[in-house]
């Protein structure tokens, strides 16, 4: 029988066990339970998300306790915990993760399995929370991973959004933005808290009065207030008993109704107010790397700060610690500058609600933050019109400009006489419209800046902030990025796993990345070269089989699978990978190059959807698919596709697949990429620039088993110093300009010559990301490729070395170095499992 309570009174099964225990039998009551208690459903009549939802709380029961349990432990070792504030978690699917985390994967599988359940099917079906656009989202959720995994107290803060990132189609070749309405059946993994709903206050004016004791105050007088609750998700460390917290809020209306306008019988308009506050976590704006200067964008951030630092500041309390011991008991990181507005908003709550004197409540605020920058982009660093700052954060701004004073005060002591350096360092843009610099204000804020790759944190100390640099040299660092090796290897890529753990002895790679590097000696061993190819081959079939449900295009596996995958942005340079890719068709068409490596050319990312240049970068790419692809002369040797709505879930098909990563951004413009170390560690070769993490990618595997072409970001520099002229490259190389002319003569584009102009034209006329300058590097290095995968036992070895020698490149590592430099704190490993 499937009866839910079939289990009751055969004594194999006690009450409380239900909720922890991990055999199958548990489980299966526990399933069955949650199937008709929860979801009100038995299994003859069960949907797919039902049983998905019923999988989902017994895999959740299982984490509460030692959630509970790590929150009392944090509680009384009072241990430095980390809030790591972002406006961004790209966490993706969960129930795979916590599976693995919670070692009861194999007995899930066998207890679905005896109901005819498929738990694999249950995990690739899983809808992903839509919670972030890209690089700094994921980075964060990679983060989470590794701070349970490292068991280091920590918190995640940030947005519950309801549209936080768009679903991507394409139709005839462009992107169309849908909704991904990824709460539609239900979240089971977030737990509501509305006791712990906070008051944002935002808009008004200030008062200044002195109050009954002589001390002089100053009252916000709101314009409107919403109201915060958190939805907290549990965060289980790899095979240990911690587990952490994301805590992502939502807005409300405080009132359902304004009464006063009710009374005169405006109905709508009185709901009005509660559907504005709650819009106010409906979205995330779906711009990578482009600053908008939206009020709602600003009203969201201050949100999430301001619920995230009260709730702090409840939990201090609940400590029983004086505010006083704030930044003792939290190190603030502040991902990007998305959460700064917290610099002011703590000093407010220490000043004006708990009266600590400012110089107390200064120290206190700079020995709480950190600051991480990811972009040297100018078009991504955030500065808010001054009047428009005023009208949503009146007294924050008041506390910015004595912030500001006192700065400045002591930059002109440091750099007598020079007004200039003042002026540029200062919070407040003053060079035309007014603006308060978000970055300004993180770094004075801050005891600790970092960018998150070598080169980046470089150029942040000599290009972008070099008179803060100058002031405080000690204060900048650099911490590059790391992924995860479980979600990025163990579920990625069961087959390398499995392989891995062989071919090294145990399984402690998982939580030692490092170790992978024991795969070395295996390199030239001809058995173990044979599996790897075995499994990087069934893994290519996986998703070919993905291209061809999701876009009909049949991909032979056994071409080179040769991938770019990433948001879609000018500064990445697609656009420079489709011109190679026109190079080699034209070579096939006029010289009947059919020596030629047969490859398959796998694009995928979201356009911002006012990113007109990167929605035709969209177009363009998919015009010379659908030429290349269907030309019979053509055959196997060339095929493009672009894989829409490019996601955690899809990465999780592709980087096992991968053979050639193409990491091909102007030297100088990609702050880390972190994409580049999901390929390496799946053992993808690259071809890349000597951009971000790249170079050190290139480092630790060697030069021989990287493909590097380009100029360097010094180089760049250097030749658009000295006058660049795109079109002189285009007059004097035959290739370059057959395959533009292509591309302009209207060939991709039935003849409308007038479609790519915008991108041909610039090519021609200011290329900004300097594609033609590399263009014959990088066409001369994908020859070189070539000739390296004519020798598939060679390419393998070199596919190994990227794998065994990307140990520097887990997140854990990452972490281990903030936990140490930035944020003083340490692991609180348990010892025993959950209570
Ligand atoms: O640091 C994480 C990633 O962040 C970005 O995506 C970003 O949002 N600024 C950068 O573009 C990436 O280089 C970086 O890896």
């Amino acid at each position: 029988t499937l009866e839910p309570g079939h289990l009751r009174g055969q004594g194999g099964v006690a009450e409380d066990d239900v909720r922890t225990a991990c055999e199958p039998e548990a489980l299966k009551r526990a399933f069955l339970d949650h199937l008709l208690y929860t979801q009100g459903k038995t299994l003859e009549i069960a949907s797919h998300n039902d049983i998905y939802l019923a999988v989902a709380y017994t895999v959740r029961d299982r984490l509460l306790r030692r959630w509970s349990h790590t929150s009392s432990r944090h509680k009384r070792h009072g241990t430095r915990t980390v809030a790591y504030l972002s406006a961004e978690f790209l966490i993706g699917p969960s129930l795979g993760n916590n599976l693995l985390n919670l070692d009861i994967t194999d007995a899930l599988r066998e207890t679905l399995a005896r109901l005819g359940i498929d738990l694999d099917e249950l995990v690739r079906r899983e809808v992903e929370p839509g919670l972030g656009n890209g690089g700094l989202g994921r980075l964060a959720a990679c983060f989470m991973d590794s701070l349970a995994t490292g068991e280091i107290p920590a918190i995640g803060y940030g947005i519950y959004y309801e549209y936080g990132i768009f679903f991507q189609t394409v139709v005839d070749g462009w992107q169309v933005e849908n909704t991904d309405k990824w709460l539609r059946f239900g979240n089971p993994w977030a737990i509501h808290h509305p006791e712990w709903g906070v008051e944002v206050k935002l808009g008004g004016y200030t008062e200044h009065y002195t109050d009954d004791v002589g001390r002089f105050r100053v009252r916000w007088v709101p314009e409107k207030t919403v109201w915060g609750t958190p939805f907290d998700t549990p965060v289980a460390g790899y095979k240990v008993s911690t587990v952490n917290t994301l805590r992502l809020w939502r807005a409300e209306a405080t009132e359902e109704f304004d009464f006063s306008v009710f009374n005169r019988g405006d109905y709508l308009g009185a709901v009005n107010k509660k559907v504005t506050s709650e819009n106010l976590t409906k979205v995330l704006y779906p711009n990578d790397e482009s600053h908008q200067g939206k009020e709602l964008r600003l009203e969201q951030q201050y949100f999430f700060v301001a619920c995230a630092l009260r709730d702090m500041l409840r939990i201090l309390e609940h400590r029983g610690l004086p505010v006083t011991e704030f930044p003792r008991a939290f190190a603030v990181q502040l991902n990007d500058t998305h959460p700064a507005i917290g610099v002011a908003e703590l000093m407010r709550l220490l000043i004006d609600e708990y009266l600590v004197p400012w110089e107390q409540a200064w120290e206190a605020t700079r020995a709480t933050f950190a600051y991480t920058n990811h972009t040297l982009l100018p078009e991504a660093l955030e500065r808010w019109p001054l009047e428009l700052f005023k009208s949503v954060l009146p007294r924050h701004l008041e506390i910015i400009y004595e912030i500001n004073r006192r700065f400045l005060n002591e930059a002109r002591i440091r750099f007598f006489g020079d007004e200039s350096r003042v002026f540029r360092l200062s919070l407040i843009d003053e060079s035309g419209e007014r603006y308060v610099r978000m970055a300004h204000l993180a770094c004075v804020g801050s005891h600790a800046i970092n960018g998150v790759a070598e080169l980046h944190s470089t150029l942040i100390k000599e290009q972008l902030l070099p008179d803060f640099y100058a002031m405080w040299p000690e204060k900048f660092d650099s911490v590059t990025n790391g992924v995860t090796p479980r979600r990025w290897v163990v579920l990625s890529n069961p087959g390398l796993a499995a392989l891995a753990t062989e071919a090294l002895g145990d399984e402690h790679w998982i939580r030692d990345w490092p170790r992978i590097a024991g795969l070395e000696k295996h390199a030239d061993d001809a058995a173990f070269i044979e599996r790897w190819q075995r499994v990087k081959h069934t893994n290519k079939r996986s998703l070919a089989a993905l291209i061809r449900d999701e876009t009909g295009v049949v991909v032979n596996p056994d071409s080179l699978f040769d991938v770019l995958v990433k948001r879609i942005h000018e500064y990445k340079r697609q656009h420079l990978a489709v011109l190679h890719i026109v190079t080699r068709y034209h070579r096939l068409k006029t010289q009947r190059a059919t020596d030629m490596v047969p490859r398959t050319f796998i694009f995928g990312g979201k356009a911002a959807p006012g990113y007109v240049r990167a929605k035709l970068m969209i177009k363009l790419i998919t015009a010379v698919a659908d030429v290349v692809n269907s030309d019979p002369e053509v055959r196997d040797l060339l095929k493009v596709v672009f894989l829409p709505n490019f996601s955690v879930s899809k990465g999780q098909c592709i980087y096992p697949a991968a053979e050639l990563s193409e990491q091909i951004s102007l030297a100088g413009k990609e702050a880390s990429g972190t994409g580049n170390m999901k390929f390496a560690m799946n053992g993808a070769l690259t071809i890349g620039t000597m951009d971000g993490a790249n170079i050190e990618i290139c480092q630790e595997v060697g030069a021989e088993n990287f493909f590097a072409f380009g100029m360097s970001a010094d180089e760049a520099q250097r030749l658009l110093r000295s006058g660049y002229y795109p079109r002189d490259l285009y007059r004097d190389d035959a290739e370059l300009r057959a395959a533009i002319d292509l591309i302009r003569g209207g060939f991709f584009s039935r003849g409308d010559a007038g479609l790519f102009e915008p991108l041909t034209n610039d090519l021609l006329n200011e290329d900004r990301y300097m594609l033609l300058a590399d263009y014959a590097s990088y066409v001369e290095c994908q020859d070189r490729v070539d000739a390296a995968y004519r020798d598939a036992r060679q390419w393998s070895r070199m596919a190994v070395l990227n794998c065994a020698r990307s140990g520097r490149f887990s997140s854990d590592r990452s972490i281990a170095e903030y936990a140490r430099r930035m944020w003083h704190t340490s692991a609180l490993p348990d010892t025993g499992h959950g209570g």
